[in-house]
């Protein structure tokens, strides 16, 4: 019996020369090397006793060493669950207690950490120097023979995603998902065995493993695997590329760079945008700079890519183009799934094989979001053109998305309203030149001794131990009292036009 997504990938590699990485650290690993390496962590972790269907969760730095221990889980039967590097031990504890994983891997300097959250016998580390204990037991073990089946429906991963109540969902995905996305994703983009991508992207989310690494081990092709984004290394890469990917931050720091020229890219076949909202101008700021147009897609993290401009054909500002094949969308009015007439506003929903099987152990979360008749409510508004090209409007969750990661207010707000000094508080995103939008809290102090001390600055360190430092707010602002609508909701709109130029 086949493992769908695993024989996929070996097959996709038969296309290519034999390399899956250039430049840099990953020069010595080509494919024979890279799997090698995969199977011998497969043994590990089975080892471990991690049986099919077990979570095995990993807070590693970016390296290929990480990617292989994606690909060994996948191997194994196992179901991978990335973590962002930037999450503190109060987020893991969530995760980990949420997900129950069989093994939790992290780099080594989090050994202690990590022997709180989970104990020793279920922890391995791993770090991007191809250090840690995974590294020790997989150059010590032989090579796991045979590969675990699994079928399209079984899980490969589990990724959380910021709720609008506060807390993370698992989003589950299976073979099937992750594998007829990168095929579309490939055919779409006419990815191919002579591409090189040039891959700054983290690879604990969507994008940067998903849209980017299943898609260039499917086609055949090559990576510049950078340890993440920065403009020198970028530019200095460029030449050895043909394609990059990219959040819209990556695209206005380039711009921002006088090196980067007409010239410098000529050679480039695609530059692709997507996570956050490309404003209009940085693609005509682009095209004018360079002569080419940055090819804007959508996706979510529960649905892999749903929409793209064309290779071939109009690649229209503002837009995110067209449903990929065999993903169906529709514009709908709020609470109905009745479709609405080209160009209204509506919630865009999602269907096609793409579409996850649900969120981990959340079984009404899961029925309001994926309707009985195979559709995804998106929760972002949109419409739909004559053309059939789609157009993100706006947003129905509260949800912020700063340099391409997503930050709920509502995680932020309790944490803030618990802390002495504080009666309530509403968290916004405001326009920001670098990250699309940043995040800023505004506080409302109780009157007590304890609101007297409160500052931005100790209300930031308070949060230090409990959010990343990308969910931070980048500003505080404390007021009197909150606008609130006759109803007696906040209304953000209000705070978030009279913070608009907080940054710019
Ligand atoms: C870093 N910081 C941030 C962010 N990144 N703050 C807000 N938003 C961020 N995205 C903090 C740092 O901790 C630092 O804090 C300060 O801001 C400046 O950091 P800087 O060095 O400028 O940042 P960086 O390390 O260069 O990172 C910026 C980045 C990075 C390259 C844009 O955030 C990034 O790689 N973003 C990509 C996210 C991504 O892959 N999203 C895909 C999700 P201080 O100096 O105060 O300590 S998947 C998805 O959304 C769906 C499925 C889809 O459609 O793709
Ligand atoms: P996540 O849940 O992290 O996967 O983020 C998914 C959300 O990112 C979507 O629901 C959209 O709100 C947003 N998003 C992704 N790509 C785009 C895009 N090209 N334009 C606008 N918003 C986008």
């Amino acid at each position: 019996m086949s493992n769908v997504l695993f024989d996929a990938i070996v097959a996709g590699r038969e296309h290519g020369n034999g390399e899956l990485f250039i430049g840099g650290a990953g020069a010595d690993t080509d494919d024979q090397a890279f799997l090698d390496l995969s199977a011998r962590m497969a043994a590990v972790l089975l080892d471990r006793g991690v049986d099919p269907g077990d979570r095995v969760a990993v807070q590693v730095s970016k390296s290929i060493e990480a990617l292989a221990l994606y690909i060994a889980c996948i191997r194994t039967g196992a179901v991978f669950l990335p973590l962002n590097t930037a999450y503190t031990e109060s987020e893991l504890r969530y995760f980990i207690g949420d997900a129950s994983p069989r093994v939790l891997v992290l780099d080594p300097q989090k050994r202690d950490m990590g022997e709180r959250l989970i104990g020793p016998s279920q922890l391995l580390t791993l770090d991007a120097g191809r250090g840690g204990s995974l590294m020790d037991r997989a150059s010590a073990s032989e090579a796991l023979l045979d590969t675990v089946p699994r079928e399209g429906s079984d899980l490969a991963a589990i990724l959380y995603t910021s709720g609008t109540t506060g807390r993370s969902k698992g989003a589950m995905l299976t073979h099937s998902n992750l594998l007829s996305n990168a095929r579309t994703l490939v055919s779409c983009w006419q990815f191919s065995s002579s591409d090189v991508l040039l891959h700054a992207l983290p690879i604990f989310h969507t994008h940067g493993l998903f849209v980017a690494c299943n898609v260039m081990l499917l086609c055949g092709g090559r990576m510049i695997f950078q340890p993440g984004f920065s403009t020198d290394a970028v530019l200095e890469a460029l030449p050895s590329a043909t394609t990059m990917m990219g959040v819209p931050t990556f695209y206005t720091r380039l711009l921002a760079d006088k090196r980067f020229t007409r010239d410098s890219v000529s050679h480039m076949r695609l530059f692709i945008s997507g996570s956050a909202p490309l404003l209009a101008d940085t693609h005509r700021e682009f095209e004018a700079r360079t002569g080419q147009r940055i090819l804007e897609r959508y996706g979510m993290t529960e649905t892999n890519m749903n929409t793209s401009n064309p290779v071939d054909g109009d690649r229209i500002a503002g837009t995110v183009g067209l449903a990929l094949p065999g993903v169906e969308v529709r514009v709908c009015k709020p609470e109905t799934t009745t479709p609405l007439p080209a160009g209204e506003v509506g919630i865009l929903h999602v269907r096609g094989p793409n579409v996850f099987a649900g969120y981990w152990q959340m079984p009404e979360k899961t029925r309001e979001e994926l309707l009985e008749d195979g559709f995804f409510i998106t929760g972002d508004l949109a419409t739909i053109d004559e053309r059939q090209y789609v157009t993100i409007v706006g947003r129905s969750k509260d949800l912020i998305i700063s340099g391409g990661y997503n930050i709920y207010p509502k995680e932020l707000e309790l944490l803030i309203d618990e802390l002495p000094g504080v009666t309530e508080s509403a968290v916004v995103g405001v326009p920001h030149p670098d990250f699309g939008e940043a995040v800023v809290a505004v506080v409302v102090r109780d009157g007590s001794a304890a609101a007297d001390e409160l500052n931005a600055e100790n209300v930031i360190s308070a949060l230090a131990d409990r959010l990343a430092r990308f969910k931070q707010p980048k500003k505080v602002e404390f007021v009197s009292e909150l606008p609130r609508n006759t109803m007696g909701k906040v209304q953000k709109n209000l705070l978030r036009d009279t913070l608009s130029d907080s940054f710019v």
